[in-house]
């Protein structure tokens, strides 16, 4: 089954939106294998966003990521990592759709509330990265049954 790796950033934490979106995420039909709240190292953050090393919010980004506690999730689900992506919306929350997490609570790129993988192969190098094998389950929904035909 699908995993991606969702980063609740330390403006949704601090905002009190923790709940909100593990709640919009499970009613979607998702299933949660995979949380803890923590404080991001320099360089975790330099190693998540890594791809960004040569922008030039690379800096303010990992500073702001390390500044506050994040919630780091794992979710599964068939398509989650596209479906994921859909339920957090556009990068800057002022182009974010109505009904998106950025869209309905965001208004600033740099403070754009959550992360989600962008794809299969990154989702899997995330997972890895901020998880050990011991720290998720695999568990048997009982609902799925009536989630998937
Ligand atoms: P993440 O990776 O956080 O899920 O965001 P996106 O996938 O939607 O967007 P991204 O990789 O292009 O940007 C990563 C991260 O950098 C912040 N950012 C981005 C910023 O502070 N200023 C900027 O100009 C851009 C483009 C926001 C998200």
């Amino acid at each position: 089954m699908e995993r991606t790796f969702i980063m609740i950033k330390p403006d949704g934490v601090q905002r009190r939106l923790v709940g909100e979106v593990i709640g919009r995420f499970e009613a979607k039909g998702f299933t949660l294998v995979g949380l803890k709240l923590m404080s991001v190292s320099k360089e975790l953050a330099e190693e998540h966003y890594d791809v960004h090393k040569e922008r030039p919010f690379f800096g303010s980004l990992v500073e702001f990521i390390c500044s506050s506690p994040v919630v780091a999730m794992v979710w599964e689900g068939e398509g989650v990592v596209a479906s994921a992506r859909k339920l957090i919306g556009a990068t800057n929350p002022l182009s974010a759709e109505p009904g998106t997490i950025r869209g309905d609570f965001g208004v600033s790129v740099g403070r754009n509330l959550i992360h989600g993988s962008d794809a299969i192969e990154t989702a899997q190098r995330e997972i890895s990265l901020w998880f050990n094998d011991k720290e998720l389950s695999s568990w048997n929904p009982t609902v799925k049954t009536w989630l998937y035909e």
